[in-house]
């Protein structure tokens, strides 16, 4: 796959979503290929630490369903940050229903998270129609989504023909599929696609409840991913997250560069 030696911001010609095409180049700017997962529970530790390592990231990954204390003030003190220090918020929401419920999911209640994430992600274990109907609320918006077409847990049954329909999905309807969740880039697709990988970490194998780590080299070298996802090598105990923020990020795009000139 020739575009694996392309810098990012030349790929974005290959993507046809603005939004894609904006973290590409974002990434670049940045140099960086770091997201960090931030799963915190109260509203102010989470702005705190967004905060501290937003300078470092390209995207900042959210579970909002997680913080006791959700409110808009929070969307309000999120965006102002994605501005300030210039990332994407990705909504880790992993819708998994038919179309119109997804709709609902997605636009309403007490998150409406397609007013503030730029990025959102599903299963498709429901069928096309979870892509047809996010898009239908995501893309008049400028937003992009990703396909779980891979998990980095151990026993995931997104493995095979799962995996293999899940790309067909992404090639029909790439106007609003930005990329994938998946361990490695796919081969000999029609369109480019951004791959993000969690499960990363550089100290430790697993967590003991079947998350699985391996190294910013390993996927984006070995597996031709584009962006690593960290979250508790991060800011897990005992951890300063602004040097490890750094650590991430240089492991990243040292891979990255590595990976330029092979
Ligand atoms: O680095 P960790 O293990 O502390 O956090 C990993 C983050 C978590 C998971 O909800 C998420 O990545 N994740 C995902 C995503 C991003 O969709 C998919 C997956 O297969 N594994 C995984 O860990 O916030």
């Amino acid at each position: 796959d020739a575009r694996l030696n392309y810098q990012y911001s030349q790929r974005a010609d290959g993507l046809s979503n603005p939004l894609a095409k904006a973290l590409l180049a974002l990434m670049e700017q940045k140099q960086s290929n770091l997201s960090v997962a931030v799963d915190l529970t109260k509203k102010a530790d989470i702005l705190a630490l967004i905060e501290k390592i937003g300078p470092f990231v390209c995207v900042i990954k959210t579970h909002v369903d997680v913080i006791e204390d959700f409110d808009q003030d929070f969307v309000q003190q999120l965006t102002a940050l994605s501005e300030k220090h210039r990332f994407f918020i990705f909504e880790d929401r992993k819708f998994a229903d038919i179309g119109n419920t997804v709709k609902l999911q997605y636009s309403s209640g007490v998150y409406k998270i397609a007013s503030w994430a730029h990025i959102t992600n599903c299963h498709t274990v429901p069928g096309e129609g979870i892509v047809q109907g996010l898009k239908e609320v995501g893309l008049p918006l400028g937003r992009g989504l990703l396909l779980l077409a891979e998990m980095s847990s151990k026993g995931s049954l997104a493995t095979g023909s799962y995996t293999e329909t899940t790309l067909e999905w992404a090639e029909k309807h790439s106007d609003f599929c930005i990329g994938f969740i998946a361990g490695r880039r796919f081969p000999n697709l029609q369109h480019d696609f951004i791959t993000m990988s969690p499960g990363i970490g550089l100290d430790v194998k697993g967590d003991g409840m079947g998350q699985q780590y391996r190294t910013p080299h390993e996927v984006i070298v070995n597996c031709g991913s584009d962006i690593i996802i960290v979250g508790r090598g991060i800011y897990g105990a005992g951890r300063d997250p602004v040097v490890e923020a750094q650590r991430y990020k240089k492991a990243g795009w040292d891979a990255y560069q590595e990976r330029l000139t092979k």
